[in-house]
Parts: structure tokens; C-alpha cells; sequence
């Protein structure tokens, strides 16, 4: 279905059903200008009203069209609205709980607003490195005021229907109402209708003398949020223009703005990610209503960092937490950083005092298994060893209710192994929470061979409860983010070896945009674990190459910021990162020791060898099922390891760079001695899609 037609009395009632959001498609667009013409050329019609079938008014342009024929057919959203406020009888939107983009573009089209108290208003096309492209930044301000329009264009932002309608001499609304707001635009429809509707295009200039003062302040704000995306100042200009043009010279403007932003990198970048986040939740085989299991109770086994920070996102979520330790000091201290956390978040005045008391009541402890006997879901952060994890899942098994979930929180052991330690394998899962646990987005779901269907449905709508972008991965060693960023911290030791210093590589890398370089990465986290992981590939896989700087690093006890020095020097309580000659020594020394050949290194061999070895590596885990899309692995880098979101993430990037690109780059990579040539062989999925002239996204 696109649009329903019906007649209450002398209105014609047109109503848009495009299921989820009433986007509008071709077809939907075709049925709604059918329906205007229709009631146009009827005799008994004096008024017509449209509205949105279900949970919106309209949540704009269907976004699935974008970059088909479809999304520039005739009626385009700009001849429909066009066709709208040409009607020679009223036509009154009758708007409830979302209007957003090209909805909100139809809605200011029509001569009348009628809207549901509490519908969220928005034109938030510059989240999707665009600007409204229907008439939006010439209607709106006209509407509303350049200043409010202003703040919405630029922001994207949704305000409440009842919010704007206070903003003085405001146009947009013309009747707020809490009751059903289609009987009451039928009825304000019938009270108009004997009105001949015209077109409301103002000369702005004269009612706003000073908006150029205003626009030349808001340029100056905006610019420094353009810096790597180039749609709000873009946005801006052309609400300017609804000050300083004619309004057809506006819509000319701003239809250029629009087709040129379509054809950004970091629009097809975002508008990749706006599907890339909503499909991640969902899993092949397991059908979208799949029953829920109950989680009212959770547990934690483990007051340290991670646990503590576990803690927290259920504890936010409302959930009570009862937190597990082996030792009373080790639960004080877990408790004590909990409330220290929410005790900064209430001095930035971003938690409020009851909240944080209301969360705090929350949150139990022990150090008796037995009272995580009513748990729905426990899940352990302990040290990472396989007979810890033993340990902990066999007394698990011993006291856990049946169907509680069982999650371990580790990075790389076997899920399946530590499922095996008990005898209730379906039920267990990992939920791999990236540090600090209670700022990261990123939720890996590691399915297990045995992981029931319902409990990674269940995983997943917590992780969406606990606002988490939760992205499920197979059992390997790594899982999806880790697996690729061994290769990454690979290629960055390789780079040191033929010449590099550490403070290069970061620089490069931070300039493409990663929120820290490698080296500055390795030294908070700390270098140590990367030495652990080290210690068990030379022993499980004795042919991986790796450069040895990293070792010698660590000898030294070089940590990184836990012990005042890494790959740079750290002054006492300082994060600065200072070059440091004794790396410099180091490499020089490890340099001679291993016969390198150094060179000059560009930033984009840099980047391209880091980034494409993600790629590979990824195009690996696609192939072995590990990873479901590549736009999962795209999330997982753009929400665990600060992959810059202007880029879409290592795989889009690569579809930006185009794969042929990328398997050229490879193959002079694999020639360099000092590489690991055997690691750019393209994975075959890679060749694969150069062959047939595809993209992974
Ligand atoms: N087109 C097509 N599908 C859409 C859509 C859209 N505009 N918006 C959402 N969906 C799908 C979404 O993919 C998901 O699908 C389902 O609806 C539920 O989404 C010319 C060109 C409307 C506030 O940017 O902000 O108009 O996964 O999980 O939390 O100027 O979706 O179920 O298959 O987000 O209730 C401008 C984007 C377009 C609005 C609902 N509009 N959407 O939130 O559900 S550009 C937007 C949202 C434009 C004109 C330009 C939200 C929502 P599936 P959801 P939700």
C-alpha cells in the first residue's frame, strides 16, 4: 500500500501507508499526487487533509531509494509539494509523532498544520551529510524564523510540534491539539475551506533586518564543525539564501546544494551507516519475533574495571546489579569507583542527583554465588584465563536458575570451550564490552555452535536497552575487531622496522581521521597485552610474522601510560605523549640488529597498509562467517576503535577507494621484503568482488 483516499463530508482525506515510517517512496508519491488531483477535480470536495497511516506522520524521502531511478522519478518530492501548494482548495497536514525530512517538506507544502502535541519535528538530512532538498531550508525559515530554522537545519535535531509553536510570530503550526489530531484537521479543514489558499512566500529580508549579523555569527560557529563534513556550512548558506534570494532563486540553490552533497563520500559514507546500525541488529537465522527471555535481575561476576563498568550500563538501564567478588576490599573498591564514576558525571551536571541515587539502590554485592540465584543474566568479567573461566562457569552451572543466560566478557578465549564447562551450553553467549565498558558503544555478541536462538535475540534487545550498537560475531580467535586489529598492529610494528617512528604512523593515522594512532592506542590500553598475545602466536602459530621492536619495547617494561613510559615518554599524571629518544635508540639498535633497509614512508602507505590490512583480514572473517556484513564490521570500527564515521568505515572506505584499487595497493605491499608478503594475498571473497566489479557495501 502507498496512500489511501476516503471523503469525511466535503474533505478528502489523503493518507500516507508506507510501512515502518511512511517514507516517501515512488509509489507513495505517485498516490498522494493521484489523490490531490482527484479531489481537486471533485466538485464535492472543499478541503482535503493528508496524514501518515501508524507510528508517523513521515519519516521523509525513503532513504532505501536513494541513488535508484525510482528516487528521481516523477513526481519527485519537489513536483509533488509543488503540485500541493498549487491546489486551488485548502489542503491542511494533519501531523502526529514523527515528520521528519521530506515529510516535514510535505507538511510546510500544504497551506495549513495541524499538529498532535508531542510529535517530534525535524529536518535531519545533515546527519545524512545532506541538506533538506524539497523546500525545506527556503519554507522553513519562512515558517518559523531564520534563527529557529537555523538551529533545526544545522542541527538535525527533533523539536516537540508544541515546542515550536511558542516561538513568536511562528507560521508552522496553526493548531497544536491532544486529542486525534485527523478528526481535528478534518474539522479545521471544513472552517477554512471557504478561504482561497495562496502560497505563503515572504520577502524574509523585511522581517528579519538583522539576519545577516546572525548568519555571519553562525558561520563562524558551524565552520568549525564543518571540518569533515561539509553539509552544515552548506546547509547554512542556503537557508541564507531564503534571506537574500527570491524564493525560486532560493529552491534553485538549494536543489543544487542537495545533488552535490548526494554525491559526497561522507554523505554515501553516513547514509551507509544509517542502515549499517539498524541491520547490524539483525541475525540471519533468527526470525524478528523470536519470544524474549525475561532479564529483570543481572549479574556480574567481577568488581574490576570492566565489571564495574558493565555494571553500569544496567544499573542506567534500571536493572538491578548484583555484583559477585572473591574478596570484600575487592567489591569496596569496585563499588567505590561505580560511585566515583557517577559522582563526576553529577559534578559535569550530567546526571542528576536522584538519578544517581536511584542507580545506586540498584546495585548489590556478594561473595556467595548462591545469591546470583535468581539472576536472568550473569555475566562474568574475570581474569583472562581459560581455568578462571572454568572455575567461574561450573559454579555458575551449579546455582544458576534454568534459563538464566550465562555471558562471558572475554576478548579472545573460546566461547564454545567455555561452554563447555557447563552443562547448559545453549544458554551461554559472550558479550565482549569494550573498555571502559560504560562509555564504549560497542557490544560484540559472540554466538556460540550451541547458543540458543533466543538468547541472542535476548542479547541483542538488551544491548539496544543498554544502548550498546550490539554486532554479533562467530567463534574465533579475536572475534571480529580484535581479529582485524592484529593485523593492523602488525603492519604499524612493520612500519617501525623500515624506518618509521612511532610518532609518524600516529600522526598519519590521526590525519586520516582515527580518533589515536596505533602507539598512542598501545601505550593506553597498555603494551603488555599485546606482548601476552605475542607470547601465545610465536608458541600457536610460529610462521606469523611480527616485527620484534614491540618485544624489545616491553622488556624494558615499557608499558605505556600505567608505567610513565611506552612508545613515548609521559610526564608524572600527564596523558601527553612525548617523543622519546630512548624509542628512537631502540629502534635504531633493533634496526641494525635485524639488517633493515629504512626509507622514506608516505602517510598514504601508511594508511592504506593499516587500513587495507583490516580489509583483508575482514574479508577473511566475511568468507568464515564470522562477521554476518560488512557493514557488522563497519559498525565494529566505527564504534570500538575510533575509525572516522566521515569514512563509513574500513569498508566503505575500501568501496570509496574502489577494491581494484585496494588489490593493486596489495600487491605492491606484498612485494616489500620487509612485509609479511604472504598476509596481501587478497582473501578470495576480495579477489572475487574485484572480478565481478562489486563492492562490499
Ligand atoms: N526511509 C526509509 N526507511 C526508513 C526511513 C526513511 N526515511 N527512516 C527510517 N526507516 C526505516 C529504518 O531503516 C528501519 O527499517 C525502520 O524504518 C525503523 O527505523 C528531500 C532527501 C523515523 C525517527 O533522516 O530518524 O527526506 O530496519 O529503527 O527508532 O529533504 O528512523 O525496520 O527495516 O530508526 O522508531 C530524512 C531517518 C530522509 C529520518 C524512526 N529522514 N529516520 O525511528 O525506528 S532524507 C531521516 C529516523 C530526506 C528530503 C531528504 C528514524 C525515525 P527496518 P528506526 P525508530
Amino acid at each position: 500500500m502507498t496512500a489511501h483516499y476516503e471523503v469525511r463530508g466535503p474533505v478528502a482525506v489523503i493518507t500516507l501507508d508506507n510501512p515502518p515510517v511512511n517514507g516517501l517512496g515512488f509509489a507513495t508519491r505517485a498516490a498522494v499526487a493521484a489523490g490531490v488531483e482527484r479531489a481537486e477535480a471533485d466538485p464535492a470536495v472543499t478541503a482535503l487533509v493528508i496524514t501518515g497511516a501508524g507510528k508517523a506522520f513521515s519519516g521523509g524521502a525513503d532513504i532505501k531509494e536513494f541513488g535508484s531511478p525510482k528516487a528521481l522519478a516523477e513526481p519527485n518530492l519537489l513536483s509533488l509539494i509543488a503540485l500541493v501548494e498549487a491546489c486551488s482548495k485548502p489542503v491542511v497536514a494533519a501531523i502526529h509523532t514523527v515528520c521528519m525530512g521530506g515529510g516535514l517538506e510535505l507538511a510546510l507544502g500544504c497551506h495549513y498544520r495541524v499538529a498532535q502535541s508531542g510529535t517530534k519535528v525535524a529536518l535531519p538530512e545533515v546527519k545524512l551529510g545532506l541538506l533538506p532538498g524539497a523546500g525545506g531550508t527556503q519554507r522553513l525559515p519562512r515558517a518559523l524564523g531564520v534563527e529557529p530554522a537555523l538551529n533545526m537545519i544545522v542541527s538535525g535535531e527533533p523539536v516537540e510540534a508544541q515546542m515550536l509553536a511558542m516561538v513568536p510570530g511562528q507560521r508552522l503550526f496553526d493548531k497544536i491539539v491532544d486529542a486525534d489530531v485527523l478528526d481535528a484537521a478534518v474539522k479545521f479543514a471544513e472552517e477554512v475551506s471557504e478561504k482561497r489558499p495562496c502560497p505563503k512566500v515572504r520577502d524574509l529580508k523585511a522581517r528579519h533586518p538583522n539576519a545577516e549579523a546572525y548568519l555571519q555569527f553562525a558561520r563562524n560557529m558551524v565552520g568549525g564543525m564543518s571540518k569533515n563534513f561539509p553539509a552544515p556550512l552548506r546547509c547554512l548558506e542556503t537557508v541564507a539564501n531564503a534571506v537574500n534570494m527570491k524564493f525560486d532563486d532560493g529552491m534553485r540553490a538549494e536543489r543544487e546544494g542537495f545533488m552535490a552533497l548526494m554525491m559526497t563520500p561522507e554523505s554515501k559514507a553516513l547514509r551507509h551507516l544509517f542502515f549499517a546500525e539498524r541491520v547490524a541488529s539483525k541475525i540471519a537465522d533468527v526470525p524478528e519475533d523470536t519470544p524474549l527471555r525475561t532479564v529483570a535481575k543481572v549479574g556480574v561476576i567481577g568488581a574490576g574495571t570492566m565489571g564495574g563498568g558493565i555494571s553500569m550500563n544496567f544499573l542506567n538501564a534500571g536493572l538491578p546489579v548484583t555484583i559477585l567478588e572473591t574478596k570484600q576490599e575487592a567489591l569496596d573498591r569496585g563499588v567505590a569507583t561505580i560511585r566515583k564514576n557517577y559522582e563526576s558525571q553529577v559534578k559535569k551536571g550530567k546526571l542528576k542527583e536522584d538519578k544517581y541515587a536511584q542507580r545506586m539502590a540498584l546495585l548489590s554485592t556478594t561473595l556467595n554465588y548462591a545469591d546470583l540465584k535468581d539472576c536472568d543474566l550473569i555475566i562474568e568479567a574475570v581474569f583472562e584465563e581459560i581455568g578462571v573461566k572454568e572455575a567461574v562457569f561450573k559454579q555458575l552451572d551449579e546455582v544458576a536458575k534454568p534459563g538464566a543466560i550465562l555471558a562471558s566478557n572475554t576478548s579472545t578465549l573460546d566461547v564454545d570451550k567455555i561452554a563447555s564447562f557447563t552443562k547448559r551450553p545453549q544458554d551461554v553467549v559472550g558479550m565482549h564490552f569494550f573498555s571502559p565498558a560504560n562509555v564504549m558503544k560497542l557490544l560484540e555478541v559472540v554466538r556460540g555452535k550451541a547458543t540458543a536462538k533466543d538468547v541472542l535475540a535476548t542479547v541483542m534487545a538488551i544491548g539496544k536497552k543498554i544502548k550498546k550498537t550490539a554486532v554479533v560475531s562467530g567463534v574465533c580467535d579475536g572475534f571480529i575487531g580484535n581479529r582485524m586489529i592484529e593485523q593492523y598492529s602488525r603492519q604499524a610494528g612493520f612500519l617501525l622496522d623500515e624506518g618509521c617512528t612511532p610518532q609518524q604512523v600516529d600522526k598519519a593515522v590521526e590525519k586520516f581521521g582515527f580518533a589515536m594512532g596505533p602507539f598512542r592506542m598501545g601505550d593506553l590500553a597498555g603494551n603488555d597485552i599485546g606482548w601476552a598475545i605475542r607470547k601465545r602466536r610465536y608458541v600457536d602459530k610460529p610462521g606469523m610474522k611480527y616485527s620484534a621492536s614491540s618485544d624489545r619495547l616491553c622488556e624494558l617494561g615499557r608499558f605505556g601510560q600505567k608505567t610513565g613510559a611506552g612508545w613515548y615518554d609521559y610526564q608524572a599524571g600527564k596523558r601527553d605523549a612525548i617523543p622519546s629518544p630512548v624509542v628512537d635508540e631502540l629502534l635504531k639498535k633493533h634496526r641494525e640488529s635485524i639488517g633493515a633497509k629504512t626509507r622514506d614512508i608516505s602517510d598514504e602507505e601508511i594508511v592504506h597498509r593499516l587500513v587495507f590490512a583490516l580489509v583483508n583480514e575482514a574479508a577473511h572473517l566475511l568468507e568464515e562467517g564470522i562477521a554476518q556484513r560488512a557493514s557488522d564490521v563497519d559498525m565494529v570500527y566505527l564504534t570500538g576503535y575510533g575509525f572516522p564515521i566521515w569514512r563509513g568505515g574500513p569498508m566503505c572506505y575500501a568501496d570509496t577507494v574502489g577494491l581494484f584499487n585496494v588489490v593493486q595497493a596489495m600487491k605492491r605491499f606484498a612485494k616489500n621484503p620487509m612485509d609479511d608478503g604472504a598476509f596481501w594475498t587478497p582473501a578470495p571473497l576480495l579477489a572475487r568482488l574485484v572480478a565481478e566489479g562489486k563492492s562490499f557495501t
